[in-house]
């Protein structure tokens, strides 16, 4: 293409990457494709142009022609609306708007410090996980219903996602002598039907506390005392007879609390009493050392403490949400 016919294409697409909304779009068009534009006119010159370089000219005026056409069309594509590059710098600004903790993250960090504050150590654990530490060494016998396939989440090397925190019992009791009192946050993975209460991906926080003359009433006073400092001084706890392979005896944790100024019970986890079986496969004397642990679902809280009525919300990223909080 001759030099004069690139520097009308160039000018022509910096107008048209200037030009705004619907109203500046078509007037592009009319100024550089219309009937009576910009490029009609240049086709006009052809008649002063030799008649050697008249093919070569003809050709390269197509080419033009095609090239506006195909960026006409491709702004049009992106939506008349779309914002011109141009803005006015005299408007005024709506405001610097500060990022926060998503509702999950401060529920998790909020749990973990009433814990801190109760002399349990953070910890982590990874989410890939072996069967192991998410059921061997937990005392799930092989044929459990818990390991059936369609309740987890296998990779098919023999490695899966964990479905429950309390594979990080034990990761730490694999490595850590006792006395061991922690505490672990993260994410789970189950395929459940997503629901108002259920998700496929969600959050649990794990206790373990493990040291001679550990009784069930530490376990009941420790998960009272979490209530009452997460809560408020007037929650409850109440243990429901339950089964976990990996405690004995064990029981549902339900917390009492004002939900709309009603009393009401609420499931929050499972608890119970480390079974001997546990301590022994990862090699600790269960006639020396006895323990509780309990997982609760970090979901479940945040909905009962800021009253969110399904689960599904906080994992939409829909901003009018997120912002409530
Ligand atoms: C367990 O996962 C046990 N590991 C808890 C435990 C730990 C027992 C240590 C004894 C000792 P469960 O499957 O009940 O238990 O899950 C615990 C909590 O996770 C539930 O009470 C609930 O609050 C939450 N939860 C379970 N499934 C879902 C789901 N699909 N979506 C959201 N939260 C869930």
């Amino acid at each position: 293409m001759s030099t004069h016919l690139q520097d009308h294409q160039d000018a022509a697409l910096r107008a048209l990457e200037q030009s705004a909304g619907a109203d500046g779009l078509e007037a592009w068009r009319i100024e550089w494709l219309g009937s009576k534009g910009r490029l009609k006119g240049l086709m006009g010159d052809i008649k002063d142009v030799a008649k050697e370089d008249r093919k070569a000219f003809g050709q390269a005026l197509n080419s033009l022609k095609g090239a506006l056409e195909a960026a006409f069309e491709q702004r049009k594509a992106k939506g008349e609306t779309a914002p011109s590059r141009l803005m006015d710098i005299t408007e005024p600004s709506g405001g610097e708007r500060a990022g926060r903790r998503h509702i999950i993250t401060r529920t998790i960090d909020d749990m973990l410090d009433v814990f801190g504050r109760m002399g349990f150590t953070p910890v982590t654990g990874p989410e890939l996980e072996d069967e192991r530490h998410n059921f061997t060494a937990l005392n799930v016998p092989e044929a459990h219903p818990a390991r059936e396939p369609t309740d987890n989440f296998y990779l098919g090397d023999g490695r899966m996602l964990r479905s429950q925190t309390s594979t990080v019992q034990i990761r730490v009791l694999d490595h850590t002598p006792p006395p061991v009192r922690i505490v672990a946050a993260g994410r789970v993975y189950r395929p459940d039907t997503h629901d108002a209460t259920h998700y496929s991906m969600f959050h649990q926080v794990e206790g373990l506390y493990v040291d001679r003359n550990v009784t069930i009433v530490d376990l009941k006073s420790t998960l009272l005392a979490f209530a009452r400092a997460y809560f408020g001084s007037d929650a409850e706890v109440r243990m429901r007879p339950s089964f976990f392979p990996f405690t004995e005896p064990s029981a549902e944790v339900d917390m009492k609390m004002k939900i709309k100024g009603k009393w009401q019970w609420i499931e929050l986890g499972g608890c119970g009493m480390v079974d001997p079986n546990v301590l022994q496969e990862v090699g600790i004397d269960p006639e020396e050392w006895t323990g509780f642990a309990f997982g609760l679902g970090v979901e479940r809280i945040a909905m009962r403490r800021y009253g969110i009525g399904d689960i599904r919300w906080m994992f939409e990223n829909d901003e009018r949400f997120l912002r409530r909080f």
